[in-house]
């Protein structure tokens, strides 16, 4: 942390250290008196200026500003040297590029309908090699492992990596991108879903990456200050695109790791200037621009600009003519360069100066050519990594120039269709073999054909052992851990009963159960509360003072509220994380909770409770990296519901979350009404989860609408999980019949709306309690389709159809959603089936004027049953009338879903 201090004082001058020479230091500045004095402080400021680069281009940091010139921020004198046989690894790296680009070239002459990108890993290639080589550890008896989040569309460099090392066959390379038809195939991106044994993090939906890193890297911090595990010395590498960082996700949370001093994180943004359609900055330049905002938000920035060809160019340029055309000339102009020749650079670049033109005349064209870029230099890239994994205190990025579709020539190199060249002409592969001096025949570059080394090549040798020597092959993910043992209902002995007098909310219910587990001794310190900035809203804030918030320096003030009971603890051993107002940053811990089990083999469990509105609509392709990511736990969508959330208006009203988490193949979604269902959904999602080890995440809404709540039914638990069952059985035995479906709080209106046609129409009215239209829709489907394949056996039922087979009338389902949620049961539902749902914006009133006003209340679900007996002949219809006339219900009224 002291480093950090350092550091980020040094952008007001370092003044705060201490003076080693006040002499000396006098003198300088009696010299700036003297020149203010004799002319003027223009000129003072203009000596300084010049004195401050001079110093930042020695390598002093950023001085007076927060950005320093356009040049290296570790001098060449000063870099640490890359150890072994600089040779030998750009072979070794030279054949990776080779066969990541073989294998997209091969499968687009299968079909040019399996796509891929060749582009972006020949740019990458050399920051991935020195990585792997030399800084990354597997997980291993001596090393917990670091967690690199690699770029998404770069996988084929992974994968050509993976089969020198003998992970994977050519044959596998031939089926990038056929995971389908073709047995052991690769997926286009990393995706643990797809391949759990091999990626770690879903990193190619842009940004992605970027956040989860960050939060991952916060966790590990976490973990170890509340003594679950040991992290230090292990790392989060994230390689970031730079047009990637124009995702708000990438830059959102880059306050929170500088502010938390996540030292264990290293960021390298690829600077290859361009993004799919053209320059990331034409006119600019990302490096520059990027430098500013890390160091900012207290990072420590390495720019790694120029390659080892500059520096004798850097040495001798003592009058800056060359940094001033380095820091005039645009990145648009930057990659244009790159797209001609030596030539063209001589007279664009070093053209701009006459003197720089002289200075390089005694250069060939195709030594002006050769002049590299430091992304692209092994040794430059090696003394940047070097100092980051030092460097204390502080999150590291490195901005490393590069050139996006490096060795591409004409089919691709530098040109504004690199991104998505997935083809190379038969002159490009040729002169990409002689670029990187591959031994491979005429023939075998035109037929794409991998290269591997013989076994006892010193490549392959030098390959195996580094490997080794970091503890074995990377990327590779881990399926489980340890299960743990999880409580039995009985914990949750109170939600179980039933309420009495007491009105409470599933809300209520949900802390109670949490508090439980808080309390319980195995379990206890696996949970994981995570909010962003609603504990109270949710009633959770006596949490903070039980079991504290988490912070990496404690609580360094006197809390106003520290006379009471409750009061706002933070503490280095905290167990809450209090999020602040980011869903994506609260998702992110979400994530890295929810797969410690994989990443560090410590099984935790978040329970991440929100507004539901600002859940999957805000952040939903982070819940779909979640799922992707095999994450257990369960997230909690706090005052859910159209009208159950009743003051807060069109913004706040949730109608429709439960639809978006229906189509997260992982994820299991309840709704339920009373405490006692969200006991046992909970109890049984952490035997699923951590007990059994499925990766399946939780969804389950909560609302905070105070009622009773009865005592569990008996032999309610297996309907309650599969999603229904039946809570009020008709005594009537005779007459017309209905079956009400209720979820959520919308259960007490259907529960009201059986008793008034009872009493009112004298109609036997069936209740059941629906916890999860989605789950029953997903045994639906899978019943529809056994039995379609198997059409010569005894059919199977869907489980909506035995349960409502066994009850007779038509069906009329209620909930605080819209239709499209019930509806999702309609084709197993025997006979008539009606649904009510909340449809349309929602708005603020009270809870019955919003329930009467989407068509969800008693009266309606009563005159909707009424409406199905008379159109299944069974009343008049003359008695949905009087009902409509009864209840005072505005015929006319505009449907709310254009009201
Ligand atoms: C959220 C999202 N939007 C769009 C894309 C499609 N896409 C994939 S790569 C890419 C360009 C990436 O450019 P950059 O981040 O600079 O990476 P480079 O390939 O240049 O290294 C785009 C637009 C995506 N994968 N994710
Ligand atoms: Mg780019």
């Amino acid at each position: 942390m002291t480093d950090s201090l350092q550091t980020l004082s040094t952008n007001g001058a370092a003044v705060g250290s201490p003076d080693i020479d006040a002499a000396e230091t006098s003198e300088w500045l009696e010299a700036v008196d003297a020149v203010v004095e004799h002319d003027g402080p223009d000129r003072a400021r203009q000596i300084l200026a010049r004195a401050v680069q001079r110093a930042e281009l020695a390598g002093s940091g950023p001085i007076a500003s927060i950005t320093t010139p356009y040049v290296n921020t570790i001098p060449a004198a000063r870099e640490a040297k890359l150890p072994g046989d600089p040779a030998l690894e750009r072979r070794l790296r030279s054949i990776i590029r080779w066969n990541a680009m073989a294998m997209v070239v091969r499968a687009n002459k299968v079909s040019s309908e399996l796509g891929g990108h060749i582009a972006s890993f020949q740019s990458l290639a050399t920051l991935y090699e020195v990585g792997y080589n030399h800084f990354w550890h597997a997980p291993s008896d001596a090393h917990g492992g670091d967690l690199v989040y690699f770029q998404g569309h770069s996988s084929p460099g992974n994968y050509a990596r993976a089969y020198l090392e003998g992970r994977l066959t050519g044959e596998q390379l031939d089926g990038f991108r056929q995971e389908v038809s073709r047995p052991g195939g690769l997926s286009s991106y990393p995706h643990p879903w797809l391949m759990p044994e091999f990626w770690q993090f879903p990193t190619v939906s842009l940004g992605i990456g970027a956040i989860t890193s960050i939060y991952q890297a916060r966790f590990m911090k976490y973990l170890a200050a509340r003594g679950m595990e040991q992290t230090d010395g292990r790392k989060v590498w994230a390689f970031i695109g730079d047009g990637e960082v124009d995702e708000p996700e990438t830059m959102g949370s880059i306050g929170m790791a500088g502010r938390e001093h996540l030292d264990n994180l290293i960021w390298v943004v690829n600077c290859n200037l361009q993004r799919l359609d053209g320059p990331v900055r034409g006119n600019g330049k990302i490096i520059q621009e990027l430098e500013s905002d890390f160091r900012g938000a207290g990072w420590n920035v390495i720019k790694v600009i120029w390659g080892s060809r500059w520096d004798p160019l850097l040495a001798e340029d003592h009058d800056g003519r060359l940094v001033k055309v380095m820091e005039e000339c645009v990145d648009g102009e930057y990659q244009t360069f790159k797209s001609r020749d030596g030539a063209y650079v001589r007279e664009h670049f070093f053209g701009r100066d006459p003197v720089l033109l002289e200075r390089v005349s005694h250069m060939s064209d195709e030594e002006i050519w050769l002049l590299n870029r430091g992304g692209l230099d092994q040794q430059k890239v090696y003394a940047a990594y070097h100092e980051a994994v030092g460097h204390a205190g502080q999150p590291t990025v490195i901005l490393a120039k590069t050139i996006k579709g490096y060795g591409m020539g004409v089919s691709g190199e530098g040109q504004m269709i690199t991104h998505q060249a997935k083809k190379m002409t038969e002159d490009a592969l040729l002169a990409f073999r002689d670029r990187f001096e591959l031994p491979l025949s005429d023939e075998q570059v035109r037929a794409a054909e991998y290269y591997k080394p013989p076994e006892d090549s010193p490549e392959m040798q030098f390959l195996r052992e580094r490997r080794a020597e970091l503890g074995g092959s990377l990327p590779v993910r881990r399926g489980k851990a340890e299960p743990l043992e999880v409580p039995g209902l009985e914990v949750f002995k109170g939600q179980l009963e039933s309420t009495g007098d007491r009105e409470i909310s599933t809300t209520m219910a949900f802390v109670r159960v949490l508090a439980a587990l808080l309390r319980d001794k195995k379990i206890a310190r696996h949970i994981v509360p995570i909010v962003p900035d609603e504990s109270r809203t949710f009633g959770m804030e006596g949490m903070f003072r039980q079991v504290g918030i988490y912070s990496p320096v404690g609580q360094l003030y006197q809390p106003q509220d520290s006379e009471q009971l409750m009061f706002y603890k933070e503490d280095k051993h905290g167990q809450i994380l209090e999020e602040g107002i980011t869903e994506a940053g609260s998702i992110s811990s979400f994530i890295a909770a929810g797969t410690s089990y994989s990443a560090h083999g410590v099984p935790m469990i978040p329970f991440y409770i929100y507004y539901s509105m600002f859940g999957y609509q805000r952040v939903g392709d982070l819940v779909w990296a979640a799922a992707d990511s095999r994450t257990r736990g369960f997230m909690l969508g706090g005052t859910a519901g159209r009208t159950t959330l009743n003051g807060e208006g069109l913004q706040h009203e949730d109608g429709h979350s439960h639809v978006l988490f229906s189509v997260v193949p992982n994820c299991r979604a309840y709704d339920p009404a009373f405490g006692y269902e969200v006991a046992v959904i909970i109890q049984d999602g952490l035997r699923r989860m951590v007990v059994d080890q499925e990766d399946v995440f939780y969804y389950i809404t909560l609302m905070n609408e105070n009622y009773h709540h009865p005592a569990m039914p008996d032999g309610a638990v297996d309907g309650i999980l599969r999603g229904m069952y039946l809570l009020r059985s008709s005594a009537r035995d005779s007459g017309p019949r209905v079956q009400l479906l209720g979820s959520g709080t919308i259960l007490n209106e259907v529960l009201a709306a059986a008793e008034l046609l009872e009493s009112d129409f004298g109609v036997a009215a069936d209740v059941w309690s629906v916890t999860s239209f989605t789950e029953l829709r997903r045994d639906g489907i899978g019943v529809e389709r056994w039995n379609m394949l198997h059409p010569l056996e005894e059919p199977r039922q869907a489980y909506v159809s035995s349960t409502l087979g066994s009850r007779s009338g038509p069906v009329v389902a209620s909930t605080d959603y819209i239709r499209a949620f019930a509806d999702q049961i309609r084709q197993w539902v025997p006979g008539r089936y009606r649904v009510l749902g909340t449809d349309g914006f929602g708005r603020s009133d009270f809870r019955r004027a919003l329930r009467r006003f989407f068509e969800v209340d008693r009266h309606y679900v009563a005159v909707a049953a009424l409406k199905e007996l008379a159109d299944s002949g069974e009343i008049e219809l003359a008695r949905v009338g009087e009902a409509i006339e009864r209840y005072e219900i505005d015929a006319d009224a505009p449907m709310p879903t254009t009201a």
